[in-house]
């Protein structure tokens, strides 16, 4: 597929072209998880050049601000109130893991379809999972990790909750760029969401909401 011109402009570090390419699209009615899609997309180019020792560290950060400048722009629109609760869902990024972008449109989005989202934060310890969990009594517990050296943390936080004697209380979802069905397997969980759409489809899946 071709990219778009907002995903090439995201992935060629071009902050005015952004900001000025996401005004536009908003302005014009563009749906903004449309328009995140591009942005996530410019993001993995700039991974695969970061990979490829053409962006370094300081590339990253930058990508990271130019992704914080333009999602601002879309104000509030993500975190309309959909008025009933259809559940709670805890969610935090894994232990080791800071990566915070991903989880924060998961949020969003679930809260915008219903969920109370209890957001735990980046860089989560096993047992401030287990105690949101007592504390707040989710059906859903999402986990976001981006980086392949944290799928040790998913796991130690799954058997954590199952040490616990919760993990039949709860479902558990997994998701960020390198996780899927086997790193879903070898954590424990029920199941992995691909985007935040994905997360808020499986979690009305488990817990058998249409
Ligand atoms: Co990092 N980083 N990073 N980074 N970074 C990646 C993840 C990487 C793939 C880049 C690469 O090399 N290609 C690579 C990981 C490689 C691997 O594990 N195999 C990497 C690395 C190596 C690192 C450091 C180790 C770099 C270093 O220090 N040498 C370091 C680690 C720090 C740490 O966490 N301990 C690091 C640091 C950083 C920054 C701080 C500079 C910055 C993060 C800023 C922030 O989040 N506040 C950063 C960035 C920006 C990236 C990339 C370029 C972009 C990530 C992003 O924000 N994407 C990333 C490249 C890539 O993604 N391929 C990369 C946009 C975001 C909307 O998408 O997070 O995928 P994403 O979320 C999506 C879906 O994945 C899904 O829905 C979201 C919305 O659609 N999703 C879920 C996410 N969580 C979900 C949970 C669900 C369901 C769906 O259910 C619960």
């Amino acid at each position: 597929m071709v990219p778009s011109e907002l995903t090439v402009k995201l992935g060629d570090l071009d902050l005015e072209g952004v900001l000025a390419d996401v005004q536009r699209l908003i302005d014009s009615g563009a749906a903004p998880l449309d328009v995140l899609r591009d942005l996530q997309e410019g993001m993995l180019i700039v991974g695969r050049r970061f990979e490829a020792e053409d962006y370094f560290l300081s590339e990253l950060i930058y990508s990271a601000e130019i992704f914080k400048q333009a999602t601002a722009l879309f104000g509030d629109t993500l975190q309309k109130d959909s008025g009933n609760t259809v559940g709670t869902f805890v969610l935090g990024t894994v232990a080791g893991d800071i990566h915070d972008f991903g989880k924060d449109i998961v949020a969003m989005v679930l809260s915008s379809n219903g969920f109370k989202v209890i957001d735990l934060g980046v860089n989560v310890p096993a047992d401030d999972f287990v105690k949101a969990i007592r504390e707040h009594q989710p059906e859903v517990v999402g986990m976001s990790c981006l980086l392949t050296t944290c799928f040790e943390s998913m796991k130690a936080t799954v058997e954590a909750i199952a040490a616990a004697g919760l993990r039949d209380k709860v479902k558990i979802i997994v998701g960020g760029g390198p996780v899927d069905q086997m790193a879903c397997d070898y954590a424990g969980a029920d199941a992995y969401g691909t985007d935040a759409q994905n997360a808020v489809d499986s979690a009305k899946a488990l817990m058998a909401v249409s």
